[in-house]
């Protein structure tokens, strides 16, 4: 039986050029901060989270009641009770709440791939989880990063290049696609020390510019939480 295979796409601007190659599952990476906040709220008890791409979605179900975060420019969009910061969703009282996400890229990201039947999220924080789950599924994968408006960013790919070398040091996976191994080389490049090799990255900029260190700080962290988000129906919940 031939191995599965796993692959990366920098950027949701490229994914049908990626689909045509019909993967099993997707896994949507933004590290800073849209998939990192996803798992740091289930792991703190979230019950779901519905992702959306547009503010105009986002305001509907802000009116019919829902709890919305809404980020834009990596600040909370005016009007709505939370932004995209990680620690915010550790409040106790989101426990078994659903919340509804619309964030610059992460969210359009996870939408990008509407017609996979599986997806989750993967990042930083949940590294080895997404590994396991992914190892033990034995389906062919996509690592789909998030960029930022359809440019590559660094982290996505070093996230993305580490779940591709953990499945294919496995011997289950094969990899074909030349950005599959300039991610690989990124995260090996980087994996002694994600800050520094971050340092001068556009989104870490961005995000120490406002202020964000913590934020930051959390999201290059590895391995804080064992949650698997995964996509049912139009929402997230924990595997
Ligand atoms: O683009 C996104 O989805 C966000 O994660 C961007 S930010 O970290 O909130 O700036």
């Amino acid at each position: 039986m031939s191995r599965p295979r796993v692959e990366v796409c920098f950027t949701p601007n490229l994914y049908p050029l990626h689909i045509e190659d019909e993967y099993e599952i997707v896994v949507a990476i933004d590290v800073l901060r849209a998939t990192s906040a996803i798992c740091a709220a289930f792991e703190h008890g979230v019950s779901k989270i519905i992702p959306v791409s547009t503010l105009d979605e986002a305001i509907e179900y802000r009116d019919n009641g829902y709890i919305v975060a809404a980020e834009r420019k990596g600040q909370i969009v005016s009007g709505f009770d939370l932004g995209n910061s990680p620690y915010s969703y550790m409040d106790p009282k989101y426990k078994g709440k659903t919340i509804v996400l619309t964030t610059t890229n992460g969210t359009r990201a996870i939408n990008t791939a509407k017609h996979v039947n599986d997806l989750i999220i993967g990042s930083l924080v949940n590294l080895d989880a997404v590994c396991k789950y992914l190892s033990d599924l034995n389906k062919s994968v996509l690592l789909l990063g998030s960029g930022w408006k359809n440019k590559f960013c660094l982290e996505d790919t070093i996230c993305a290049g580490a779940i591709a070398e953990n499945l294919l040091k496995t011997g289950n996976f094969h990899s074909e696609n030349d950005s599959s191994i300039a991610a690989k080389y990124l995260y090996l490049s980087a994996s002694e020390n994600y800050f520094g090799f971050l340092k001068a990255s556009s989104h870490r900029r961005r995000l120490r510019d406002l202020n964000l260190n913590e934020d930051i700080k959390y999201c290059l962290t590895p391995n804080q939480t064992n949650v698997v988000p995964i996509r049912e129906k139009n929402y997230l919940i924990k595997a």
